[in-house]
């Protein structure tokens, strides 16, 4: 296959999803023989996130006139603005005078968020001609990725499944330092949902389905959450949650808090743990390949706009109502009860027939690798 150079801009808005996915899709790229420059204006997350992954992937500052002469030895195939980003105008400049002195011209995409939602389907390979600049008359691809066959599709590298299946959970719980006596392990990964008060105390209380659980508490924002509510409840309760025994004497809820994991060992977790709470997009994709029961908190919007694009997820599942319900509630949208979570059978169900059918569809990477050498 013919090795492009690729150059993806990233802007960091909040939390780790900008950088998340313009990391992973960088390094899918590079695995796949293809150049990759990662131009990115905060990659302070990569330290961790990247920690051991892909020296083929070339991470640069956000460019800089000084900094674009690469391009004139390596010009740019293909231009990838990440979630609404605009490329550095230097760079821009920098094309355009390559092209009216070669002829190259890179195709120019626009990688949009992730979706269930029917305008995705629609809006997916639509191009804008640009109007002004000094790359006027080019044109911008919006590119969706997405769960159905006329998107983007979704993020999933080739040897995902055989790593899945080498997978060995024990090993990997010990490599943590994650004292395991066979509880059912719970991952959370999450904003301040405003139910995690009450899943906690379910969890201190029963456990999962009356089997003592284990919380592996991500680090960050949901180990922050996670800490001052136990912080809160001392006074009134006088013990943590989680150092309580139940009527048999026995803990029904541990937790251990995790360090800031590489995104090979974000993985790692999803797959040890049998139940996975998940927030934004990427580990929500992830969750999806884990195969595992998940519950997603969508990242929040001020205008609302994440209701909808809750149910569209929903839909795309096929969810039962104890899913939806579960949902609801955890995602602050219906009531302040947080009902019970779904029964683990159907609700694995539900899950692994989702993953199945994704897993038939192409992945992003394929999908972008393909429409480049088509269209460049
Ligand atoms: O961090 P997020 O909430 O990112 C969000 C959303 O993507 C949202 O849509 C976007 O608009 C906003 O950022 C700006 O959740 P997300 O998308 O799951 O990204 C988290 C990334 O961090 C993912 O790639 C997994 C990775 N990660 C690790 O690699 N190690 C860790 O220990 C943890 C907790 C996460």
């Amino acid at each position: 296959m013919r090795s492009m150079q690729w150059d993806i801009f990233c802007k960091v808005v909040d939390n780790f999803g900008d950088i998340g996915v313009c990391w992973r899709l960088a390094a899918d790229l590079s695995a796949r023989g293809q150049r990759v420059r990662l131009w990115v204006d905060d990659s302070a997350a990569l330290a961790w996130m990247a920690h051991g992954a892909c020296a083929g992937v070339q991470v640069l500052p956000w460019p800089k006139s000084m900094d674009v002469n690469v391009l004139e030895t390596t010009p740019c195939d293909v231009l990838i603005e990440t979630f609404g980003c605009d490329a550095a105008p230097d760079f821009i400049a920098a094309c355009a005078r390559i092209h009216s002195a070669t002829g190259i011209k890179p195709l120019w995409i626009n990688l949009e968020y992730l979706s269930a939602e029917p305008y995705v389907a629609r809006s997916h390979g639509l191009a804008n001609l640009l109007s002004s600049g000094p790359a006027v008359g080019w044109h911008k691809v919006f590119y969706y990725p997405g769960f159905t066959s006329g998107t983007g599709g979704l993020l999933r590298e080739p040897d995902l499944a055989r790593r899945q299946s080498a997978f060995d959970r024990e090993a990997w719980l010990k490599r943590q330092a994650i004292d395991w006596h066979g509880e059912t392990l719970v991952s959370l990964f999450c904003y301040e949902p405003p139910a995690l008060e009450q899943l906690l105390t379910k969890l201190e209380q029963n456990g999962i389905n009356g089997r003592p659980a284990h919380l592996l508490v991500a680090a960050g924002r949901a180990t922050e959450a996670v800490k001052s509510l136990l912080a809160l409840k001392k006074p009134r309760n006088a013990h943590h949650i989680g150092l309580q025994p139940n009527e048999y004497g026995r803990k029904q809820l541990s937790i251990s808090y995790l360090p800031q994991l590489s995104q090979t060992d974000f993985d790692h977790l999803l797959w040890a743990c049998n139940i996975n709470f998940v927030r934004g997009e990427d580990s929500m994709v992830r969750a999806i390949w884990a195969g595992k029961p998940f519950i997603w908190q969508i990242y929040p919007q001020n205008d609302g706009a994440h209701g909808p694009k809750l149910e569209a997820f929903l839909d795309m599942l096929a969810a039962p109502y104890c899913l939806r319900a579960f949902h609801n509630a955890w995602n602050g949208l219906a009531g302040d009860v947080l009902p019970p979570l779904p029964e683990l059978t159907s609700w694995q169900q539900t899950i692994f027939a989702a993953c199945t059918r994704l897993a038939l569809q192409p992945d992003l990477t394929t999908g972008l690798i393909e429409y480049a050498l088509k269209n460049r």
